[in-house]
């Protein structure tokens, strides 16, 4: 979506198209008996295949942060995907989007999936009746954050064409393309903002019918607080999963006008909840 607007250019000009290695079916079984629930935290080999400024490995990485889950990240250039196509699992050269999480060398895709899957890892380790299985109602608040924050992302950050290139100055600082020379990384923050802005305009916004997106987005903020139902968190005085979910999307707004835009336009009440949401996760955070 961010980056991925050049690799969407990048990845039609390319050509050896390699088999398509299907993914291992993956069972959660296989972590049954394995010590406690720290231990699980601490002592699985995990690997994230990400875009730093990407919404869902935003949100995939604050649930693994505020799990105190360890892992590894490795940041793909979307350019060539080399991280991923010549990654120690054949299945990574298949994977056409990020996130991508590796567990153990099991490769899991889309980034609600992954939640889900270690979600119910974490559960095997439970004792019976501490299980925190995710309700009814964390599906429909993680559908929201799918369908309203995550999909009002790209028609924010390149509305205009100044936007976007605004937002791939910020883009061209904060990813593998910061390791990329400057004419490389010019052309590409270039390329990459006209890109974006044309396909948000001509595609995406017709796609979800968007006329005003930060309005949307305001409106979604808003209706995020209702869903909080004047509690600190939707999960209520504790953070739930669709909390950490929608924080990190939100958190990868942070950098671009966007961010700035909601922090001075939106109830105050709603900055509250993502700043609190922000110490949490950065208290729980480790790194492998
Ligand atoms: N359904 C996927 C969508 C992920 C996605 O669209 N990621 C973008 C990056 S923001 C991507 O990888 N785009 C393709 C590309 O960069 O080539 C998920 O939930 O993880």
């Amino acid at each position: 979506m961010t980056g991925g607007a050049v690799a969407y250019f990048a990845s039609a000009a390319r050509s050896g198209k390699q088999p398509a290695v299907p993914l291992k079916s993956f069972d959660i079984n296989d972590y049954k008996g394995m010590g406690s629930l720290e231990a699980f935290k601490k002592q699985q080999d995990i690997v994230l295949y990400q875009y730093e400024t990407c919404p869902f490995c935003n949100k995939v990485r604050a649930y693994l942060d505020y799990n105190g889950i360890a892992y590894r990240k490795v940041e793909v250039n979307p350019m060539h995907k080399k991280q991923l196509k010549q990654g120690p699992q054949p299945e990574l050269a298949s994977c056409g989007t990020v996130p991508v999480l590796v567990i153990n060398g099991h490769v899991l895709i889309d980034s609600t999936p992954i939640i889900k899957n270690i979600n119910e890892i974490m559960n095997l380790y439970r004792p019976q009746g501490q299980q925190q299985p995710l309700s009814e109602d964390d599906i429909a608040g993680l559908e929201f954050v799918d369908t309203r924050f995550i999909r009002l992302t790209a028609p924010n950050l390149y509305r205009s064409f100044g936007d976007s290139v605004a937002a791939f100055e910020y883009i061209a600082s904060n990813s593998q393309m910061a390791s990329e020379s400057a004419v490389t990384r010019g052309a590409t923050k270039y390329v990459g903002a006209v890109m974006m802005y044309l396909i948000t305009k001509y595609k995406l916004n017709k796609k979800y019918n968007i006329v005003d997106p930060r309005k949307m987005l305001y409106d979604a903020c808003a209706e995020w607080m209702t869903q909080l139902r004047g509690q600190p968190f939707r999960g209520g005085q504790q953070p739930s999963v669709p909390d950490v979910a929608a924080y990190g999307v939100l958190r990868a707004l942070r950098g671009y006008r966007t961010f700035d835009d909601i922090q001075a336009n939106v109830d105050p009440k709603f900055m509250q909840w993502f700043n609190e949401m922000d110490r949490r996760v950065n208290a729980a955070a480790i790194q492998a």
